[in-house]
């Protein structure tokens, strides 16, 4: 057991020490989160043999690492919601009791950080000093975790300043659960290799984590979906405010108007690129302040007003390119971390989908060579020689399909600065939010924009969202169709059913029910019978975003159907839509369709919907200590909704 070092704030103290006796380091050190010490830890990882180090005068301050087989996403099927009681989980997370729970986890963290240096990262979520920001210590033996915590949050001793005061924190411990005996080397990306030795556990009423088994991403960067999601929305309903897996983005008009919209889209559906996307629309500006998690509370006037509580973007590599992202591109240009991507020979990274040639040959995300394919510049096999038709009968992609990058927010060319740090006319109020989006992958049904016609109505919306499967969870149904209410479904804190509630009740409880934002429901995926997109995307969602600035600034009508108001296909902008490849041109074939209610579609979407509320139902008929008839399930209110929308399909 290594000395515990000393601490102001009593709690910091009495954590540490406590991990420190359980998990046994050979060293503790308590992160600063200086550049210097950032640098230092990743040159110690190289040194290691578990950093590249990629050419510094193409991307100074960059790094890739490769993850373990085992461990390339989040596993939803090791996430536990530990409440004292089962119906406060609800229907949709891993119950498990939290003392059984501990008890457990006790016995794997046992020793388990034998032969390492156990981190002590102090971080906020949100600029620090903001009265929405929270914060944390993460006890970690991982020192990936740390500079990847280094870049998603704010770290080190101005965090500790302000927990020196008696600042509360949310207490979080990570090991990857891989000790090391006297003399045994270390390996590259040390994990516990058994999924069910995994353990991402969350207790929501004593808010603290614990995280044992996985170094990647969300499993392990606890501010991120452990506190900025499932312990914040708990907080968050206990307080009175909100704790969504939304982007948040400043659109600002020819006629230099500001909006400030968020939206809610499932992993690996488009947030980041929504977030920092290039208008097409002349004169139309569109600036970040985050891709994933937005945190939203009233303001005396009414208005929800929302921050970032992150730092940086965990963003999705496959995929990005200079099309579809140009701006996250830039964004990792310096001080970026990526993961499972591949290493070209000039010492630079690569991977599927970036829009640019793939090297002659490079190094794939399992360390194994991978060769550029002989009639496809763009793709990359196991050997040399294939063709694309051979690699995709394989199943192989040179770079992870969840392969990631971890960039700085100040990277990127469009922050809206003012913004990221949670000012909105100087005051740190966070920016007031005019509209709320909510949206998933949906080849069929789901129209291009549809207006909620009250808040009620757009929670209903949120709660019917649905999604196909992304490679960004381990699971068996990669894309089917789930519902991913709110796009939160892996991230609810407690119980779905009075997550709904939750949403309900910031209308009844609103000082100016007027003033909450518009809420929308978005698919830029709607394919045709025979797999082509009908509409073109990313700069393109400019044109619905305006819509939607116009409907706010009650500009245009709108076609109230049953679903929700419909644009006018003459009221979406075709302004610069001249693009020579059709794939990026607006398809005026298309448009009406897509501005459409498929009655037929819809009817089986709103079986499935009610099909959905049913299963959430059954939870708390089945827990004898709900005796309330209509408590712990979805709320009358959205099955009113539901029953009002079957109808009006019916007429
Ligand atoms: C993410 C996710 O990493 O949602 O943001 O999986
Ligand atoms: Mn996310």
């Amino acid at each position: 057991m290594a000395k515990t070092p000393k601490f102001k704030n009593t709690k910091v103290q009495a954590w540490v020490d406590q991990w420190n006796k359980i998990c046994t380091p050979e060293k503790i050190v308590v992160v600063t989160g200086t550049k210097e010490e950032h640098t230092a830890i990743c040159e110690m990882m190289v040194k290691k043999g578990q950093f590249i180090k990629l050419d510094q005068k193409k991307r100074p301050g960059c790094y890739l690492a490769r993850s373990h087989e085992s461990d390339v996403a989040r596993v939803e099927g090791r996430t536990f919601i530990c409440s004292k009681n089962e119906i406060d989980a609800g229907p949709t997370n891993h119950w498990r009791d939290p003392v059984a729970m501990k008890k457990e986890m006790l016995r794997k963290y046992k020793g388990c950080m034998a032969g390492r240096t156990m981190y002590v990262i102090p971080f906020a979520m949100g600029p620090i000093g903001n009265p929405i920001t929270q914060y944390g210590i993460e006890v970690t033996d991982s020192p990936y975790v740390v500079v990847n915590m280094n870049i998603m949050t704010r770290t080190g001793d101005a965090v500790m300043k302000h927990l020196d005061k008696g600042g509360d924190f949310v207490p979080c411990i990570h090991s990857v659960g891989a000790p090391l005996k006297k003399g045994q080397k270390d390996v590259a990306w040390p994990c516990a290799k058994k999924i069910d030795d995994k353990y991402i556990t969350q207790f929501p009423e004593d808010g603290e984590i614990w995280s044992f088994g996985s170094g990647y991403g969300g499993n392990a960067l606890l501010g991120k979906k452990c506190f900025a999601l499932r312990i914040a929305s708990k907080l968050a309903k206990d307080q009175g405010w909100m704790a969504e897996h939304m982007l948040i983005l400043t659109l600002t008009s020819p006629e230099k108007k500001q909006y400030h919209v968020t939206a809610a889209f499932p992993s690996a559906c488009g947030k980041t690129n929504l977030a920092m996307m290039l208008p097409k629309l002349p004169g139309w500006k569109l600036e970040t302040i985050g891709d994933d998690i937005a945190w939203l509370k009233p303001g005396a006037d009414g208005r929800l007003y929302a921050i970032n509580p992150e730092n940086g973007f965990f963003g999705v590599a496959p995929g990005t390119s200079q099309f579809s992202n140009p701006n996250a591109l830039l964004s990792c240009r310096k001080n970026t971390i990526f993961t499972n991507v591949v290493l070209t020979p000039d010492g630079d990274i690569w991977w599927e989908d970036m829009g640019i040639d793939a090297p002659e040959e490079g190094v794939d995300w399992k360390g194994n060579p991978c060769y550029r394919c002989v009639d496809d510049k763009r793709r990359m096999g196991p050997k040399p020689g294939m063709t694309k038709k051979e690699v995709k009968e394989l199943g192989y992609v040179a770079a992870h399909k969840n392969s990631r990058f971890t960039a700085p927010a100040v990277n990127c060319p469009v922050l809206d600065k003012a913004g990221f740090n949670g000012k909105f006319n100087g005051k740190p109020t966070g920016v007031p939010i005019d509209a709320i989006l909510f949206g998933g992958r949906r080849p069929s049904t789901i129209p291009l924009v549809n207006e909620a016609k009250s808040w009620t109505h757009g929670v209903f919306m949120g709660s019917a969202a649905g999604s196909e499967v992304t490679a960004a969870v381990i699971s068996d149904q990669i894309g089917q169709v789930r519902r991913d209410p709110m796009a939160m479904l892996p991230f609810f804190g407690y119980n779905v059913c009075d997550y709904f509630q939750h949403w309900l009740e910031m209308e009844r409880t609103s000082v100016d029910p007027t003033k909450l934002p518009k809420i929308y429901f978005v698919n830029w995926f709607r394919k045709t019978a025979a797999g082509e997109f009908m509409w073109p995307g990313f700069g393109d969602n400019s044109r619905v975003l305006k819509w939607i600035c116009d409907r706010i600034d009650g500009k245009v009508e709108a076609n109230a159907t049953a679903i929700g108001n419909l644009p006018y296909a003459k009221d979406i902008s075709l302004e610069n839509n001249d693009s020579e490849d059709p794939n990026f041109r607006v398809n005026e074939k298309f448009l009406q369709e897509l501005v459409t209610v498929d009655v037929e579609g819809w009817k089986k979407e709103i079986a499935t919907i009610g099909a959905s509320y049913d299963e959430y139902d059954k939870k708390a008929s089945k827990d004898t200590t709900v005796v309330n008839p209509a408590a712990r399930r979805v709320p009358a209110a959205l099955r009113g909704i539901l029953a009002q929308v079957t109808a009006e399909l019916g007429k």
